[in-house]
């Protein structure tokens, strides 16, 4: 989507600057599609740290939102990670606070916690090991047989895993609020309109509507799903953002957002004359506290060794 659309001139302007700066662009799957094609990677959370921690970039400019911009800095403290839109908060990570977990983990002593990345850096720092959509299962299996686990924020993906993974979980009761949009109808609906689509949806989606799909899976499992499967059209049960991943990375098939209103509005705050203006500037930066870093770093580490 170069020329022809209004966004080639930021679109040369944010990669000069790249070059000039030494500075790489990272996007998320659920960031706007003209910043998708703007970025040097487009990827999940779990992609994308691996790129900034592997980066020989001094700047990162992080299209997503903050917790993902932390995580960058707890990994490659030496650089400079810029969060283009200082506002891009994820309500998820927000539902669970350092008091609330500490009370919990003092009911379950020797209990590990596992945290999805959609958390603070707070929040990591008291966590055995942070997982993301694409490796929970995989980080549950890890948590040694006898230990209690205590899942943090996400009920749903907490949920689904632990039946995957065959482990008992201590559930926090954190969602999204814009994958819980997504309804078990717009699912029997979108199968009505598209018979032949298979239903893809995302695990952070509520259980009855992950139950009626064909696939649950990460962003970067539904690229891997989408392009092994042999069926031609997918119903899509993620944040809007990722039909236009699809329709990029995979392309000649056909995607239905399972409903139009699963929109992050997080997620679309960062715009590319955003994303331009703060690498001139280089600011807002995201910076984590020494004390804290260190803490997360662990929890940290720990999952970008997961599932490679
Ligand atoms: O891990 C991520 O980046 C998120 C938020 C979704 C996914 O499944 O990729
Ligand atoms: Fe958070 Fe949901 Fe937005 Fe992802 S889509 S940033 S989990 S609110």
């Amino acid at each position: 989507m170069g020329a022809g659309n209004g966004f080639a001139e930021l679109q040369a302007e944010l990669k000069r600057l790249a070059r000039v700066k030494n500075a790489v662009i990272l996007a998320h799957n659920y960031q706007r599609p003209e910043v998708q094609d703007a970025a040097d990677f487009v990827g999940d959370s779990l992609g994308l740290s691996r790129r900034a921690a592997e980066s020989d970039a001094e700047i990162i400019v992080f299209c997503g939102v903050d917790f993902m911009a932390e995580t960058a800095a707890i990994l490659a403290p030496e650089k400079r990670v810029i969060l283009p839109e200082a506002r891009a908060c994820c309500p998820m990570a927000q539902m669970v606070d350092v008091e609330g977990l500490q009370e919990l983990k003092d009911q379950h002593p020797g209990a590990w916690v596992v945290s999805y990345v959609n958390t603070s850096a707070e929040v990591k720092a008291l966590s055995d090991v942070c997982c993301t959509s694409a490796n929970a299962v995989q980080v549950l299996q890890g948590v040694p047989a006898d230990r209690e686990i205590i899942f943090t924020p996400d009920r749903n993906l907490g949920s689904w895993a632990a039946r995957r993974a065959g482990r008992e979980v201590i559930l926090w009761e954190g969602f999204c609020p814009t994958h819980e949009l997504i309804q078990l109808e717009d699912i029997v609906r979108a199968k009505q309109e598209h018979p032949a689509a298979k239903v893809v949806v995302h695990p952070e989606c509520a259980p009855e509507v992950s139950a009626a799909a064909d696939a649950v899976e990460s962003t970067t499992g539904m690229v891997r799903y989408c392009r092994g499967d042999p069926a031609q059209e997918f119903i899509i049960g993620t944040e809007a953002g990722m039909v236009h991943r699809l329709t990029r990375d995979v392309p000649g098939k056909k995607y239905y957002p399972a409903t139009r209103s699963a929109v992050c509005p997080n997620m679309k705050l960062t715009t590319l004359r955003k994303a331009v203006e703060a690498l001139r500037w280089e600011r807002p930066v995201v910076a984590v506290p020494r004390d804290v870093r260190e803490k997360a770093l662990l929890a940290v580490q720990r999952m970008v060794e997961y599932g490679r």
